[in-house]
Formats: structure tokens, sequence, C-alpha cells
């Protein structure tokens, strides 16, 4: 039995559904994921930001979906479980020997869901699609306290990736375990809404390690195939091999003032 939130317990006041039919759109329409740990765990994420783990688990027929390249479908649930990282006395977080975060206390869940006719209730300017958007605690309560609004904001830029930023990882484009990796010459950072070196030469088959020093998230977006890595945080990495000679334009996917090139030669 899925327990679904009565609307009677939702008392926090969701401005952004104020226009509309009261409880006819917000977090109350999503029952708590009980089943997600029988879904696909399809990434893990360490936030250096927050130091949080976090496990990411998607409903099966939503990661056939999306691997099979077709569009998300209505009754998809995504399920974000937030844990607090593992820390030494210094506070730094722990980690494992594949140099990733380890698994310390649950602090909450968060969870959107597609289905078929949500999301008409909002403004343009809001609306994500068909998602709806909801969290809970760590006692697996439903969150009241939560900034709903926020959660439509800042998933909003994400559009054409229908909403889920996490869509290269449901995708299995970009393993998140630790890559074999063949030393380049040059790492490229970012920092300060550039990249760094924007120019930057390497030889055939190998990897360009690209690491975000900024408090803003940024994503590699290579100019050609639009290939795109995840949303970057701070402190986290991307990297990707380029075999053929050439050069590779790319952009920030969030910012596409910023640009760069590697050149293979
Ligand atoms: C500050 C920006 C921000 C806000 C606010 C935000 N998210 Fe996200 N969300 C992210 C990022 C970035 C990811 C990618 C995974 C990660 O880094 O943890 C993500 C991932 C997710 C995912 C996994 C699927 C996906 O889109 O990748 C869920 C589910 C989710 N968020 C739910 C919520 C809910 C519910 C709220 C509101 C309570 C919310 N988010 C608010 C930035 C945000
Ligand atoms: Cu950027």
């Amino acid at each position: 039995m899925r327990k679904r939130w009565s609307i009677t317990f939702i008392v926090v006041p969701l401005t952004l559904t104020m226009a509309s039919v009261p409880g006819s759109a917000g977090p109350d329409k999503i029952a708590f994921p009980t089943k997600h740990k029988d879904d696909v765990l399809y990434a893990t994420v360490d936030r250096y930001d927050n130091k949080q783990y976090r496990e990411l688990y998607g409903t099966a027929d939503a990661v056939k979906a999306v691997r099979e390249g077709k569009p998300i479908p209505s009754g998809t649930v995504l399920t974000l479980v937030q844990f607090k990282a593992q820390v030494d006395p210094a506070g730094n977080p722990v980690k494992d020997a594949n140099g990733r975060f380890m698994k310390g206390d649950l602090v909450g869940v968060t969870v959107m869901e597609k289905r078929t006719g949500w999301g008409t209730e909002y403004p343009d300017d809001i609306r994500n699609g068909e998602w709806e958007y909801s969290a809970f605690t760590a006692d697996l309560k439903f969150n009241d306290k939560a900034n709903y609004k926020a959660c439509f904001q800042c998933h909003k830029p994400h559009a054409k990736q229908d909403y889920v930023i996490s869509l290269a990882r449901l995708a299995g484009q970009a393993p998140g375990a630790a890559v074999a990796m063949k030393a380049g010459p040059g790492d490229v950072g970012i920092a300060g809404f550039a990249f760094g070196p924007a120019k930057l030469t390497i030889g055939p088959g190998q990897y360009v390690p690209w690491t975000n020093g900024d408090d803003s998230p940024h994503q590699v977006t290579l100019a050609a195939s639009q290939e795109r890595s995840a949303v970057l945080l701070k402190g986290q990495s991307h990297t990707q091999a380029f075999a053929a000679p050439g050069v590779y334009e790319y952009a920030c996917g969030l910012h596409p003032g910023m640009k760069g090139s590697v050149e293979v030669k």
C-alpha cells in the first residue's frame, strides 16, 4: 500500500498555486516512494558543497525508456535520497577506495513524479512540464518546510532534458565509478565563469578532466554533438576521452557565453 498524504496535512503556503484551484497542484500529489529501493539506483552523487552523499533512484520503466532514447513516460518517479557524508575529525568527507564519499545519516528524501495532465495549473514561468515535486524528512514524513517553489525554479533551466538534471546518468552515459584514466597533459579548471585553459591541445585518445571550482554549477556541452556532462557543482569533475584528431568546441550548457575548445592532434 502506498500511503498518500492527505491535503489536510499540507498547511504550507504554496504561493505558487495560490492563483489556481487550491489543492489542484502541489507536493500532496506525490506519495512517499516506499518502494524506491526496488527501483533502479542509476547514480550516486558526492556533493562537495554541502557534504552530502546522494542516491538517485528511477522507476524501471523510466530507465528503460530513456536508455532506448524515448521520452520519460507518465508514472515516472525519481527519488533522490540525501545522506550526510561521513567526515573525519576535521570535518572533511572520508573517501572510499574509489575516492567516493561514504554514506552517513539520512538527511531527507526528495521526489519528482511525472503524470499525464499534471502541471497545467502552474504559470509558464514556473511550470516544469508534467512534473510535481515533493520532499520528506529523515523520519520519512512529508516536509512542509521545504521550499517547493525553489524545486521548480532550479530545475526549470533544464527544460530541454525534461527537467531531469541527472538525465545523462539516467541514460547511462556517464557512469559515476572512477574511470581508468590515461593522464593527459592538462586539466581544465572552471573558475569565475570561464574555462581555463580555454584552448587545450592533447594527443589522440587522451582524457580531459574538467573540474568546477565555482560556487555556480556548470555543464560541459560539446558544440558538434551536443553531448552534455552532468551538471557540475563546486568540486565536481567530468572526464571525457577524445579519440579522433580535430578541434572540439564546447560551451557551458547553463551559461552559453562560456566557451572553450580541445584540439586533438
Ligand atoms: C539549488 C538548485 C536545486 C533546487 C532548489 C532543487 N534541486 Fe533537485 N536537483 C538539483 C541538482 C543539481 C540535481 C542533480 C543531482 C545532485 O546534484 O544532487 C537535482 C536532482 C534532483 C532529483 C533527481 C532527478 C534529477 O532531476 O536529476 C530529484 C528527484 C530532485 N532533484 C528533487 C528536488 C525537489 C523535490 C526539490 C525541492 C524540494 C529540488 N529538487 C530542489 C538542484 C536543485
Ligand atoms: Cu556555466
